[in-house]
């Protein structure tokens, strides 16, 4: 057995590679992204025969995952929190369907939205999709759930979800390395009705889903990731979920204090072994890394206040847990380890000097401001650093995709000029489909499309659509003398500005490529060059 130092992202992917994963599928999004940046650093170190390539979009991602289960193979598919809002068509209708390879879709959650819009918490997927669900506690519990995931996911011919959350994500443990399991052989679903979800296979593949929940639960009951560590404490307990329990045993150890814990990492909830759990004690802590869900479900519609934790404020209501907030709800007061000196303020964070959004939006800056009350309708990526100082002049950021749809409807409304600003890899991960909309009903709009050649918020991924731009856009149909290139340089600004200030002006669908490589790739490559 090795022993590695690994990034739970890390852990998990090699927790796959063991596991023996014939294909693994991803958008980036952080916390997520280092799991495929792992598994392709090792395909190519080690010419595994793993096909491990960044999707277009986390549907697509989930789709292909789907189809490799489908012939028989193992799949793994990777993505941040709000991409599974992305697959989730796929997603809720692979759990009807079924699946045939294992397939275990990896999702990374993102509490106090270090890098995200929101905080959401996938578990409420994995609960609507009715599937089982592992939230390890550590990365060595992330590299063997893998392989458990699998291995359950065959057995029920179900998706099985691992769930993560940006700490566990994004730090480093040691764990034991077991052995590389052979991949599968090709074998194909020989139902040939299962995956044809018509009305009348739905309805049967549904109401068997159904029926297997009694048999998911039976096995949460059984689940290794599910136990119970004894303490003397007569009257007060925890109930502690995924990484919260990593929190909790650290509080438990430092404090010595001798509190029973169950702890929960596999879902649906093991219903039987919490009921006998917490019917021994008068109050019980419910650490879950993320909503409430569970909380409230054990609380109950009347309430019932055994049951203490983020929704009584005992434990804040929104944002990550730490091992000193924990200590706090066991009413242990805390030492502050370390003063944040005064000068040390939180900054804003800015656009990298040299980046080619800068140039760009210097150059709107000075257009717009012959347009009174204007909007730029915008979408997420590194550009969205527009919406701060100096520049101020992006004014939404909604989900990927949003700004073309979003200018396209203010168009609709009237508004003009109607400007989107799209990074390279969000206009091919979902902006798209909104330029077609824009192209269907001649909308008034302008899109600018800031192409640095990478997907450089998340750390400089391939982006799907780099040299093709051009071709997409005529391709659905923007006409040729309304797709504009610029190169986003000091040296241009005055024609960048004219053929720009054109376009706003056209009374029609305009797309403005403003292609420069990201500084960051420009400057690796060469690094790696010399
Ligand atoms: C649905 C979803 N998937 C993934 C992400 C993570 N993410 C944020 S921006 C971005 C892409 C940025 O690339 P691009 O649009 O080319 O802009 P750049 O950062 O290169 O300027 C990604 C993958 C997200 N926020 N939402």
């Amino acid at each position: 057995m090795n022993t590695e130092l690994l990034l739970g992202d890390e852990a998990i992917a090699l927790g796959a590679i063991d596991a023996g994963v014939s294909g693994v599928y991803a958008y980036p999004g952080t916390p997520s992204t280092e799991i495929m940046e792992y598994v392709q650093e090792y395909v190519k170190n080690f010419q595994e025969p793993i096909q491990a390539s960044w999707s277009v979009n986390e549907k697509t991602a989930y789709e292909a995952a789907l189809g490799m289960s489908y012939a028989g193979k193992r799949a793994m598919v990777c993505m941040k929190h709000v991409g599974l809002n992305v697959a989730s068509d796929a997603f809720i209708n692979s759990a009807i369907t079924g699946v045939n390879g294992g397939l275990v879709l990896v999702v990374a959650d993102d509490p106090s939205m270090h890098s995200s819009q929101n905080e959401q918490d996938s578990r409420f997927y994995g609960k609507f999709a009715m599937i089982p669900i592992i939230e390890p506690a550590n990365q060595q519990e992330a590299y063997e759930a893998i392989k458990y995931a699998f291995d359950l996911s065959e057995s029920l011919k179900l998706p099985v979800m691992l769930r993560i959350t940006t700490r566990l994500a994004h730090s480093r443990s040691l764990l034991k390395r077991g052995h590389q399991r052979e991949q599968n052989p090709l074998n194909p679903e020989k139902n040939l009705r299962r995956f044809v979800l018509l009305p009348n296979n739905a309805r049967i593949n549904y109401n068997y889903l159904i029926e297997q929940q009694k048999s998911i639960i039976e096995i949460s009951e059984n689940s290794p990731f599910n136990k119970i560590f004894e303490g003397t404490h007569l009257s007060k307990a925890i109930i502690a979920f995924g990484i919260g329990f990593n929190y909790v045993i650290e509080v438990l150890q430092k404090y010595n204090l001798s509190i029973p814990v169950l702890k929960i990492g596999q879902y649906p909830l093991p219903e039987k072994k919490i009921k006998m759990f917490s019917d021994k004690y008068d109050s019980v802590l419910i650490v879950e890394e993320g909503y409430p869900i569970f909380e409230e479900i054990l609380k109950g519609f009347f309430g019932n206040d055994k049951f203490k934790g983020r929704l009584d404020g005992i434990l804040p209501r929104t944002g990550e847990l730490n091992p000193d907030i924990i200590s706090n709800a066991l009413s242990i007061k805390t030492k502050v380890y370390y003063e944040v000196p005064e000068i040390v303020r939180p900054r804003l964070p800015q656009l990298c000097q040299g980046c080619s959004h800068r140039d760009l939006f210097d150059y709107l800056k000075k257009i717009l401001s012959n347009y009174p009350n204007y909007r730029v309708f915008s979408d997420i990526g590194c550009y969205t650093l527009g919406a701060l100082p100096p520049y101020e002049i992006i004014h939404s950021c909604v989900d990927m995709g949003a700004s073309v749809t979003m200018a396209k409807g203010a168009a609709d409304a009237g508004f003009r000029p109607a400007i989107a600003v799209i990074g390279d890899s969000t206009f091919t991960h979902s902006g798209i489909t909104g330029l077609i909309d824009a192209v269907n009903d001649n909308s008034p709009v302008t899109i600018i499309i800031s192409d640095n050649r990478t997907t450089a918020m998340t750390g400089g991924q391939k982006s799907s659509g780099t040299d093709r731009i051009v071709s997409i856009c005529k391709g659905v149909g923007v006409e040729e003398n309304h797709i504009r290139k610029i190169e986003p340089l000091k040296k241009n600004e005055e024609l960048n500005i004219k053929i720009i200030t054109e376009e706003i002006e056209y009374n029609g669908v305009s797309v403005i490529i403003s292609e420069r490589e990201c500084i960051q790739t420009a400057v690796r490559k060469k690094r790696q060059q010399s």
